[in-house]
């Protein structure tokens, strides 16, 4: 078999929009990717034990977990490092025998011979980092084009960066206590799926579909295990100026880093900024009671370079997307659960924010007060449907006359100022609802009320996309009609495998009419995009002009 130097072709951004064959757009070098490639190998021969011993009776929450740790580490812009992927390959090794032992020891106890495994089970982590590079271009995408065509490599594709997105919402919610044996039942078994030599279209896109369902699930435990941890998202004005004083800024998605680190500045006239898709943690009670929670900082993951360079105090990634950091800020910026990048500081499971802590009283802080300006967060389903009577009103006579769901994972390139002038086109007779980093494309404009209602509600994050589920089927039970039926239209943008897992969701619940941009992925061929055009009539966007035109007629 050859093996590939490189090829990835998971994110929006990919190059040439066919793949990143010598260095990712992201910053993902050769080595990098070939150690990903062989941790979602190594991870398959896992599952598929792991898989036949549930089947059995028998399960260990280490290796469940472990399995959910291992794709979230191969999200884009999640972990750079090869240091510590290789530290998850032995684990890999480990896990998978557990998992062997306990599906061999599952038969015997029935008196029954175990399946002959081969494939990604029998997988031996070699001893020296170069040497685990190469067995990783041993398994590389390209390693299976050689046998199923490009429509099916595609769609094996779509099923696992789907799974991925759905393994880093399932970690999120597992850190705060929340997991289900389902979940993890399902992603075992889709693994095992996506080791099948020869699978069928349907077949695959069945698959789609359940992990679809699957994300539907876990984000709903996520839900669960945020607002059991710190309430229900409230609507709250956020300050997005800074305030004097020395500072940490935290990026990322997860709401208990957050929640430690607040804890453990709480004294130290240290203020705590959240940055990125952390803007949300403003609503939740538990969190927004502290007062040195003092605002947002900054726009999307991919203005960071120039905004932590310019921060004056130290930075937390705590999930994707963290990129290349610059000189002026290595020395500050720190990491946390799964992100990690070559010689950044990374902040075990203990959670000890000391070396945070100690870099931000180092750093010089903001000088001065900037005039105070704010925008409102907090409108997960909660909230919006506390005031459902008066938005059905609204809708009755005639003051709100549609309903765009404008939001998503945001990017780097121009075409993306199509969000933005989409939404100021939009006109003022109808509601935005957005979440996700896309939203910072907008946030920060104006855009009114319709009858003391504001005109943009920012449900949350990415994974919030569970209220805005929520909120849509509300308003259908409300006028006692389906989805597709509202005057609702999903205009989304997508960047990486989270938005996927989402897209597959909005799928499986059948929803049409998507428009999907800034361009549709690369792994989707032309056969299978027909199908999707096919089944769920989603669309690339056109122009903002044209795509209003065509749905207000
Ligand atoms: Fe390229 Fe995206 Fe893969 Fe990075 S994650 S190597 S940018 S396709
Ligand atoms: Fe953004 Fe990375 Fe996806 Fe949670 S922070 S949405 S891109």
């Amino acid at each position: 078999m050859q093996a590939v130097e490189m090829f990835c072709y998971q994110c929006e951004q990919t190059a040439r929009n066919t793949g990143c064959t010598e260095i990712g757009v992201c910053g993902k070098d050769p080595e990098t990717a070939a150690l990903q490639d062989l941790l979602v190998h190594a991870t398959k021969g896992v599952a598929k034990y792991a898989h036949r011993a549930r089947q059995l009776g028998k399960r260990a929450a280490e290796v469940d977990r472990f399995v959910i740790r291992a794709l979230f580490a191969t999200v884009t812009n999640v972990d750079f490092d090869p240091v510590r992927l290789e530290m998850h390959l032995q684990e890999a090794s480990r896990y998978r025998d557990q998992a062997r032992q306990l599906y061999e020891g599952a038969c015997r106890e029935r008196g029954e011979s175990p399946e002959r495994l081969n494939g990604p089970t029998t997988w031996q982590p070699a001893a020296r980092l170069e040497e685990l590079v190469g067995q990783g271009r041993l398994v590389s995408l390209t390693s299976r084009q050689n046998g199923l065509s490009e429509d099916l490599v595609g769609l094996q594709e779509l099923v696992l960066y789907g799974l991925k997105g759905v393994a880093a919402y399932a970690e999120h919610a597992a850190t705060l206590g929340r997991e289900r044996d389902d979940v993890y039942a399902c992603f075992h078994e889709c693994l095992d799926f996506l080791t099948q030599p020869k699978p069928g279209v349907d077949e695959l896109l069945g698959w789609a579909l359940r992990v679809g369902e699957l994300n539907l699930q876990v984000m709903e435990l996520l839900y669960e295990a945020n607002t059991g941890s710190y309430g229900k998202q409230q609507p709250t004005a956020v300050r997005i100026t800074p305030v004097k004083g020395k500072c940490i800024l935290v990026s990322g998605h997860d709401l208990a880093d957050l929640a430690e680190l607040l804890r453990q500045t709480e004294g130290t006239g240290i203020n705590v900024y959240t940055h990125g898709e952390m803007l949300p943690c403003h609503a939740y009670p538990e969190l927004k009671k502290y007062p040195h929670l003092v605002g947002n900082y900054g726009g999307a993951w991919q203005d960071q370079k120039r905004e932590f360079a310019a921060f004056p105090g130290a930075i937390l990634m705590t999930t994707n997307c963290i990129q290349k950091p610059k000189p002026d800020y290595q020395d500050r910026i720190f990491t946390s659960g799964l992100v990690a990048w070559p010689g950044v500081r990374h902040i075990g499971p203990e959670r000890d924010f000391r070396p945070v802590i100690e870099a931000a009283l180092a750093a010089p802080g903001f000088a001065e007060d900037e005039e105070e300006k704010t925008i409102l967060v907090g409108f997960g389903h909660d909230a919006v449907l506390g005031v459902a009577d008066k938005v059905i009103e609204a809708v009755k006579a005639g003051q709100i006359r549609h309903f765009f769901l404008v939001g998503g994972c945001d990017g780097a390139e121009s075409g993306r100022n199509y969000y933005t002038d989409f939404t100021q086109a939009v006109p003022d007779d109808c509601l935005i609802l957005t979440l996700a980093c896309g939203k910072y494309r907008f946030n920060k404009l104006e855009f009114g009320e319709i009858g003391g209602i504001p005109r943009l509600l920012d449900v949350g994050q990415c994974n919030d996309a569970y209220s805005a589920i929520k909120i849509a089927s509300a308003l259908a039970g409300a006028f006692d009609c389906g989805v597709n039926d509202l005057p609702l239209s999903m205009v989304l943008s997508w960047y990486e495998q989270k938005a996927v897992a989402i897209l597959l969701t909005l799928l499986h619940l059948g929803i049409r009419n998507i428009r999907l941009g800034p361009r549709l992925p690369a792994f989707v061929t032309p056969p299978v995009l027909d199908v999707l055009v096919d089944k769920f009539n989603i669309m690339p966007i056109k122009t903002p002009e044209e795509d209003l035109t065509t749905i207000l007629g």
